[in-house]
């Protein structure tokens, strides 16, 4: 229902967006915009681009006086490096960095010089998807739908929680490394800090929880229209991720059936679960229970301390040379899983509901089953299954 396609080099002029599918009737506001923007270029561990750019979205189609007209909205960011490198000599880059698309980038495009790769493989891409997220989270409040990122572990330091325990925005943005709670944030923050000093980088995992997002998203008919898995993909293609998670998924792997599965009973006459291990979905649809999904990244590949590498033009083997990078990018991620998740809800929400005007679109959203016993129209009598096969 909505799709969208980014265009942008790391250090070229600006990133460009555009957004097609985004209903009328909804207000698109660039500061709601921009809140993600600035999120994403702050937390501890980050490296000294970020003291050049200051994103800020412009939008140049699709919304007028603050409201979204059904046409493709376009969008831009401007990078504010481009300046200091539009009439550069660039000193050639010949040594790939393990971990990074330069080796397989070059060898695959046939470039001539490995900063090709990177100018378009580089993490600066992720601004404008977390544009195009965040206006969809955007859309996705006014339905009572919210998604909110934390950073669940940095390095070795995990912060442990039960799956049911409310995360508060405010505590998450008040921290300098993006977790909840005051002192693993402090601990999370020292090993970034020890990583940088020992000339090293960390990776640690984001947890995204949405809350307020009806049952019945997503279809276990068919594959590709399994919520879940539309969701893994996306948080899979963020660049330094290795994996995924749906709720409890790793370890309930590790348990039997009757200790893991979410058991239902009545309250009233809601269907509720007494636990959440399986992240709010069954059968790759939303049950109404909060949406968890973590996503799992790797530590940067572009380390202070050289390792091994080949010289691609001197065809010998060598080290590899120190490119600006950041020490750990988990704290300033967030946004960006918040934003593509939020994309991914709302795609799905409204290829359930239809509608060209958030009038419509309300109106089938208030339709939608909120599992409730009186909704089920089970028979309880014989019946038969017959197929023209023969
Ligand atoms: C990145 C390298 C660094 C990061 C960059 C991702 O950029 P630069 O090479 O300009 O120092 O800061 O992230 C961003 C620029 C951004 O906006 O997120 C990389 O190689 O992936």
């Amino acid at each position: 229902m909505i799709r969208y396609l980014t265009a942008g080099e790391s250090h070229g002029p600006e990133l460009t967006g555009i957004l097609e599918g985004i209903p009328a009737g909804f207000n698109i506001s660039k500061k709601y915009i921009d809140s993600f923007l600035q999120r994403r270029q702050k937390g501890v561990g980050s490296g000294g681009r970020m003291n050049i750019e200051q994103d800020e979205v412009l939008i140049s189609s699709g919304v007028v006086n603050g409201v979204s007209t059904g046409a493709p909205i376009a969008l831009r960011i401007l990078n504010k490096d481009w300046k200091n490198w539009k009439d550069k000599d660039i000193d050639p880059y010949v040594v790939p960095r393990p971990g990074h698309a330069d080796l397989v980038g070059t060898a695959k495009y046939n470039h001539e010089d490995i900063r090709l790769v990177l100018e378009r493989a580089s993490a600066r891409e992720t601004a404008m998807r977390t544009a195009i997220g965040a206006i969809a989270a955007e859309v996705l409040e006014e339905l009572g739908i919210e998604v909110i990122g934390y950073v669940s572990a940095i390095g070795g330091i995990t912060y442990q929680n039960n799956i049911k325990d409310k995360i508060e925005r405010d505590k998450v943005t008040e921290s300098d490394v993006g977790c909840p709670e005051a002192a693993t944030s402090k601990l999370m923050e020292e090993e970034i800090l020890s990583a940088r000093k020992n000339k090293d980088t960390l990776g640690g995992s984001i947890t995204c929880v949405a809350t307020g997002v009806p049952a019945t998203i997503g279809s276990f008919v068919h594959w590709d229209k399994k919520l879940d898995a539309i969701l893994a993909k996306q948080f899979m293609s963020v660049q330094s991720v290795k994996a995924v998670e749906i709720g409890k998924g790793v370890d309930i792997a590790k348990k039997f059936g009757t200790e893991v599965q979410d058991q239902y009973s009545l309250d009233g006459k809601k269907i509720t679960k007494i636990s959440n291990n399986l992240g709010g979905f069954e059968g790759g649809m939303t049950n109404g229970e909060e949406l968890h999904i973590t996503a799992y990244l790797k530590p940067i590949s572009t380390t202070l301390t050289p390792i091994s590498s080949i010289d691609l033009a001197e065809k010998i083997e060598t080290e590899t040379v120190y490119e600006r990078s950041d020490t750990c990018a988990v704290p300033r991620a967030i946004p960006i899983f918040e934003a593509i998740m939020a994309f991914e809800i709302l795609n799905n929400l409204l290829i359930k509901t239809g509608g060209d005007h958030k009038k419509e679109i309300t109106q089938s959203f208030n339709n939608i089953p909120k599992l409730e016993i009186n909704e089920f129209k089970i028979k309880n009598e014989l019946w038969s299954m017959k197929y023209d096969v023969e």
